[in-house]
Protein backbone atom coordinates (compact mmCIF):
# COMPACT_ATOMS: atom_id res chain seq x y z
CA UNK A 1 0.00 0.00 0.00
CA UNK A 2 0.94 3.19 -0.80
CA UNK A 3 -1.69 5.70 0.41
CA UNK A 4 -0.93 9.52 -0.14
CA UNK A 5 -2.21 13.07 -0.39
CA UNK A 6 -1.91 15.46 -2.71
CA UNK A 7 -3.14 19.36 -3.25
CA UNK A 8 -5.52 20.14 -6.00
CA UNK A 9 -6.84 23.26 -7.23
CA UNK A 10 -9.04 24.24 -9.21
CA UNK A 11 -8.05 27.13 -10.32
CA UNK A 12 -10.04 30.44 -11.12
CA UNK A 13 -11.01 29.51 -14.56
CA UNK A 14 -12.94 26.46 -13.43
CA UNK A 15 -14.38 28.36 -11.00
CA UNK A 16 -16.12 31.06 -13.12
CA UNK A 17 -17.37 28.38 -15.31
CA UNK A 18 -19.17 26.18 -13.11
CA UNK A 19 -16.33 23.20 -13.30
CA UNK A 20 -15.99 23.00 -9.15
CA UNK A 21 -18.61 20.18 -9.06
CA UNK A 22 -17.08 18.36 -12.68
CA UNK A 23 -13.86 18.10 -10.96
CA UNK A 24 -14.71 16.77 -7.40
CA UNK A 25 -16.44 14.52 -9.43
CA UNK A 26 -13.72 12.86 -11.32
CA UNK A 27 -11.65 12.53 -8.22
CA UNK A 28 -14.86 10.90 -6.15
CA UNK A 29 -15.30 8.96 -9.10
CA UNK A 30 -11.92 7.64 -9.48
CA UNK A 31 -12.05 6.13 -5.47
CA UNK A 32 -10.08 9.57 -4.06
CA UNK A 33 -11.28 10.75 -0.69
CA UNK A 34 -11.54 14.29 -0.30
CA UNK A 35 -9.53 15.51 3.30
CA UNK A 36 -10.00 18.94 2.92
CA UNK A 37 -11.96 21.61 1.01
CA UNK A 38 -11.67 25.23 0.84
CA UNK A 39 -12.59 28.21 -1.62
CA UNK A 40 -10.57 31.31 -1.54
CA UNK A 41 -8.47 33.85 -3.35
CA UNK A 42 -4.75 33.35 -3.67
CA UNK A 43 -2.72 36.34 -2.39
CA UNK A 44 0.33 36.97 -4.02
CA UNK A 45 2.44 35.85 -1.82
CA UNK A 46 0.98 32.64 -1.28
CA UNK A 47 1.41 32.29 -5.32
CA UNK A 48 4.62 32.47 -5.16
CA UNK A 49 5.61 30.05 -2.25
CA UNK A 50 3.62 27.35 -4.07
CA UNK A 51 4.75 28.15 -7.50
CA UNK A 52 8.72 28.83 -6.26
CA UNK A 53 10.47 27.00 -8.95
CA UNK A 54 7.95 29.02 -11.66
CA UNK A 55 8.90 32.55 -10.14
CA UNK A 56 12.08 33.61 -12.75
CA UNK A 57 10.25 32.10 -15.68
CA UNK A 58 9.18 34.21 -18.25
CA UNK A 59 5.15 33.01 -17.84
CA UNK A 60 5.37 33.81 -14.43
CA UNK A 61 3.48 37.34 -14.56
CA UNK A 62 0.83 36.16 -16.62
CA UNK A 63 0.34 33.15 -14.21
CA UNK A 64 0.00 34.87 -11.45
CA UNK A 65 -2.94 37.36 -12.95
CA UNK A 66 -4.58 34.03 -14.29
CA UNK A 67 -4.14 32.98 -10.70
CA UNK A 68 -5.35 36.01 -8.93
CA UNK A 69 -8.20 36.46 -11.02
CA UNK A 70 -10.76 34.97 -8.78
CA UNK A 71 -11.36 32.64 -6.06
CA UNK A 72 -9.74 29.15 -6.52
CA UNK A 73 -10.89 25.65 -4.49
CA UNK A 74 -8.14 23.85 -2.45
CA UNK A 75 -8.12 20.32 -2.27
CA UNK A 76 -6.61 17.87 -0.40
CA UNK A 77 -7.69 14.50 -1.80
CA UNK A 78 -6.53 10.33 -0.46
CA UNK A 79 -5.79 7.29 -2.27
CA UNK A 80 -3.69 4.93 -3.30
CA UNK A 81 -1.13 6.49 -5.37
CA UNK A 82 -3.28 9.72 -5.63
CA UNK A 83 -0.47 11.78 -6.59
CA UNK A 84 0.08 9.83 -9.64
CA UNK A 85 -3.52 9.06 -10.01
CA UNK A 86 -4.65 12.62 -10.43
CA UNK A 87 -2.10 13.93 -12.80
CA UNK A 88 -3.35 11.22 -15.00
CA UNK A 89 -6.70 12.42 -14.48
CA UNK A 90 -5.72 16.42 -15.13
CA UNK A 91 -3.71 15.58 -18.11
CA UNK A 92 -0.54 17.11 -20.05
CA UNK A 93 -0.09 21.08 -19.03
CA UNK A 94 -1.61 22.53 -22.53
CA UNK A 95 -5.10 22.07 -22.83
CA UNK A 96 -5.22 21.55 -26.37
CA UNK A 97 -3.12 18.54 -26.67
CA UNK A 98 -4.35 16.97 -23.45
CA UNK A 99 -5.82 13.85 -23.97
CA UNK A 100 -9.76 13.78 -24.75
CA UNK A 101 -11.27 12.15 -21.34
CA UNK A 102 -8.89 14.24 -18.67
CA UNK A 103 -9.96 16.85 -16.44
CA UNK A 104 -7.78 19.52 -19.41
CA UNK A 105 -8.69 17.29 -22.50
CA UNK A 106 -12.45 18.14 -21.83
CA UNK A 107 -13.09 20.90 -19.59
CA UNK A 108 -9.61 22.96 -20.26
CA UNK A 109 -10.28 25.95 -23.31
CA UNK A 110 -7.26 27.20 -25.32
CA UNK A 111 -8.43 30.88 -25.37
CA UNK A 112 -5.54 32.10 -27.40
CA UNK A 113 -3.57 34.48 -25.60
CA UNK A 114 -1.07 32.39 -25.78
CA UNK A 115 -1.21 32.23 -21.82
CA UNK A 116 -2.20 28.87 -20.61
CA UNK A 117 -5.80 28.35 -18.06
CA UNK A 118 -6.00 24.87 -17.69
CA UNK A 119 -8.58 24.45 -14.62
CA UNK A 120 -6.85 22.31 -12.44
CA UNK A 121 -3.32 22.14 -10.42
CA UNK A 122 -1.96 18.79 -8.94
CA UNK A 123 0.81 17.91 -7.11
CA UNK A 124 3.87 16.34 -8.89
CA UNK A 125 5.22 14.32 -6.16
CA UNK A 126 4.81 12.87 -2.66
CA UNK A 127 7.37 15.77 -1.97
CA UNK A 128 5.65 18.49 -3.27
CA UNK A 129 2.21 17.34 -2.10
CA UNK A 130 3.80 17.68 1.24
CA UNK A 131 5.11 21.25 0.47
CA UNK A 132 1.84 22.09 -1.04
CA UNK A 133 -0.11 20.70 1.55
CA UNK A 134 1.54 22.69 4.24
CA UNK A 135 1.04 26.06 2.39
CA UNK A 136 -2.68 25.68 1.91
CA UNK A 137 -3.62 24.18 4.83
CA UNK A 138 -1.24 24.84 7.60
CA UNK A 139 -4.01 22.97 9.79
CA UNK A 140 -3.46 19.72 8.48
O1 LIG B 1 2.23 21.01 -13.27
P1 LIG B 1 1.50 21.70 -14.39
O2 LIG B 1 0.42 22.63 -13.91
O3 LIG B 1 0.98 20.76 -15.45
O4 LIG B 1 2.56 22.61 -15.19
P2 LIG B 1 3.83 23.43 -14.68
O5 LIG B 1 4.91 23.24 -15.68
O6 LIG B 1 4.15 23.10 -13.24
O7 LIG B 1 3.35 24.94 -14.78
C1 LIG B 1 2.48 25.48 -13.82
C2 LIG B 1 1.44 26.32 -14.50
O8 LIG B 1 2.06 27.43 -15.17
C3 LIG B 1 0.67 25.60 -15.61
O9 LIG B 1 -0.40 24.84 -15.13
C4 LIG B 1 0.23 26.73 -16.48
C5 LIG B 1 1.36 27.74 -16.35
N1 LIG B 1 2.28 27.69 -17.50
C6 LIG B 1 2.20 28.66 -18.48
O10 LIG B 1 1.35 29.54 -18.38
N2 LIG B 1 3.05 28.61 -19.56
C7 LIG B 1 3.95 27.62 -19.66
N3 LIG B 1 4.77 27.59 -20.72
C8 LIG B 1 4.07 26.64 -18.66
C9 LIG B 1 3.22 26.69 -17.59
MG1 LIG C 1 3.52 21.75 -11.82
Amino acid sequence: ETVERTLILVKPDGVKRGQIGEVLRRIEAKGYRIIALQMREASADLLAEHYAEHTEKPFYADLVAYMSDGPVVAIVAEGERVVEGFRSLAGTTDPTSAAPGTIRGDLARDWGTGNIENVVHGSDAPESAAREIAIWFPEL
